[in-house]
């Protein structure tokens, strides 16, 4: 193709200099003398994320984990053969302490929120290594919660080393067939035989299958081969993926999953034909006891979204003060600006949340966390994860069409972009069954008058007159929220469930107003004008509580619009 004319390519500088938003949250939040010692680190990082980290990624990404299932002369083998730069991602998490900071807690209840910020800007270079970081770290947590001195003295010192050599990943095997969400559905089931306990059935999605061990749920036999149904008939169990001579843990792999994204990642089908395991906690606790490991995930994974969508709005940034067009750079096109402005404040909100939540989880580790900090943290788990994923794909959408035809181009690499984050509103639970986990918060743990505390004693320590429009909107939509609970109470069960989404992303809505307002009055304390101030002033335009006020002819019309029930 002949031509002068090419474009040139977004770049991207540190990424941790150039992120104010972060930055100035850390300042915020973190006690004095704490950044300035983690600080060189996250600079570290965030150079190396847009250097050789990112080389591991792409080269992940361009080398497609394949599995071999037969060696030349027939035996069964199910190796899985893995990029370089996936093994490389191994050991840079290792080194980077990614699992280990939150561990090691040289700074308290800090720690976590250290750790996170590395692994927010680790996550959009590493082609999605996050996941197996995400379900490594929830297994050292479930073992520090729930596990015995053997796992204590064995498995968890790996999955918390900074050492690459003994540095282990966890797998989360929860997805059966029959089961997805429901996990009660599962069927593998636990046997005692000589040796133990020995696990027999199918598990229908394993992400990360190379990791060294996996937390998993099989119904336990009991003497006369019977087996406990539901939910609570459920054990969790450990296992190794290799016995001790290196070869297979009984497992077998069937295949590889061909998705739509996140394809330098491991996902496979799996047989466990008599699986070496170990109980772990009492038996019967199985899905109580794994929420501990997938309360964990769920807050990697919103660190994730948020880590998508700043990529996505960097590079969208760089390449509007690059390309040209009609005569002029795209940055100098109002509607353009308003485009990127608006996913900016998308993308900050969701930081403060995500960060938030760090700092809960922190307190709660440390035990220092109120019964107020912990119902907020069993909350804002399921509701941070929600909301993020949904939002990082909005995003990532959004940043493709600011390179038009270039967005839509595989070896941009931006489509990648928009296929992984798609997968966040999916695994560790959809959007829905995270709304339903926000009714089963509320009314388990009791968290929403913590909520409502949270959010008007955040509003109490504003001063500044400024700000009165935006206090007086969020009590506005507080308020309301009140209102429907109110009303909820003479409702029946579907129409909780119903409106369940739309009441979750008023609570975030809310939340998030609350603590950018917080920030912004902070910084006009210290005659600091901070961006967080006008993002404020955007979020606060929308409604803050969409909320839906159903009742039994409106979900009667639901199902007609829902299932086309409609006569022609
Ligand atoms: C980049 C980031 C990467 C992230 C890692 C990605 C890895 C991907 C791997 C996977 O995708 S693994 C599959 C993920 N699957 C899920 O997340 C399952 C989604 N389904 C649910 O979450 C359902 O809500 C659930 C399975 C929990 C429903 O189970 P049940 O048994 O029908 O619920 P039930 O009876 O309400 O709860 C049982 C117990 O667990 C109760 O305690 P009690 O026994 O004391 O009554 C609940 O309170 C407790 N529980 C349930 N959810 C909880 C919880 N406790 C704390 N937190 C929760 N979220």
């Amino acid at each position: 193709m002949t031509g002068k004319f090419y474009q040139q390519s977004p770049q991207l500088p540190n990424q941790y200099e150039t992120d104010y938003a972060l930055r100035s949250w850390l300042q915020w939040i973190l006690p004095a003398g704490m950044l300035a010692e983690i600080e060189s680190d996250l600079r570290e990082l965030g150079e190396r994320v847009v250097g050789d980290i990112m080389e591991m990624g792409l080269d992940a990404q361009s080398n497609l984990p394949r599995l071999v299932n037969f060696d030349p002369w027939g035996r069964r083998i199910d190796r899985l053969q893995l990029a370089h730069g996936w093994q490389q991602l191994h050991d840079v998490a290792a080194e980077q302490g990614l699992v280990a900071i939150g561990y090691e807690r040289n700074y308290g209840p800090w720690s976590r929120i250290y750790q996170f910020a590395k692994l927010y800007l680790f996550h959009p270079s590493s082609a999605i290594y996050t996941c197996p970081l995400a379900m490594t770290d929830g297994a050292a947590r479930l073992i520090e919660v729930h596990g015995d001195n053997y796992l204590r003295q064995g498995a968890y010192r790996h999955l918390t080393s900074r050492d690459p050599k003994e540095f282990w990943t966890s797998g989360q095997w929860m997805t059966e067939r029959p089961g997805g969400s429901d996990v009660s559905n599962t069927e593998t089931i636990a046997r005692v035989e000589a040796d133990g306990y020995r696990l027999y059935g199918d598990k229908w999605f394993t992400s990360a299958t190379d990791a060294q061990m996996a937390m998993t749920l099989a119904r336990q036999e009991d003497a006369s081969g019977n087996y406990a149904s539901g939910s609570r008939g459920l054990s969790l169990f450990y296992l190794e993926t290799c016995d001790r001579d290196g070869g297979s843990n009984q497992l077998v792999i069937h295949r590889l999953k061909d998705k739509l994204g996140t394809r330098a990642l491991p996902t496979a089908e799996i047989s466990l034909q008599g699986t070496s395991a170990r109980l772990v906690g009492a038996p019967g606790k199985g899905v109580k006891n794994i929420a501990t490991l997938f309360n964990i995930t769920r807050i990697y994974n919103n660190c994730c979204a948020v880590g998508y969508m700043r990529r996505s709005i960097a590079l969208a940034r760089d390449y509007a003060q690059r390309r040209r067009a009609f005569g002029k750079l795209l940055s100098q096109h109002p509607l353009h600006l308003e485009t990127i402005a608006a996913l900016e404040v998308e993308f900050v909100g969701a930081l403060h949340l995500c960060f938030y939540l760090c700092q809960l989880l922190g307190l709660e580790e440390c035990g220092q966390a109120t019964p107020e900090q912990r119902a907020l943290l069993r909350l804002l788990t399921p509701l941070g994860k929600l909301y993020s994923g949904k939002q990082a794909i909005a995003v990532a959408s959004e940043a493709l069409e600011c390179f038009g035809g270039a967005g839509y181009v595989e070896d941009t690499g931006l489509p990648s972009l928009l296929r992984d984050s798609q997968v966040l509103a999916i695994w560790e639970g959809t959007t829905n069954i995270l709304s339903l986990d926000v009714l089963r918060a509320i009314t388990r743990e009791a968290a929403m008058e913590p909520f409502f505390v949270e959010v008007q004693q955040r509003l109490e320590r504003i001063a500044n007159r400024q700000l009165q429009p935006q206090i007086a909107k969020i009590n506005q939509a507080l308020a309301a929220i009140r209102e429907y609970l109110e009303k909820s109470v003479a409702e029946d069960r579907d129409f909780l469930e119903a409106g369940s989404r739309y009441f979750s992303y008023s609570l975030v809505r809310v939340l998030i107003a609350s603590l950018l307002l917080e920030h912004a009055a902070w910084g006009l304390e210290r005659n600091q004008r901070l961006p967080e101030l006008e993002i404020v002033k955007r979020w606060c335009r929308h409604d803050l509580a969409p909320l839906i006020y159903n009742n039994r002819h409106y979900r009667n019309e639901t199902r007609t619009l829902a299932l086309g029930e409609i006569d022609c």
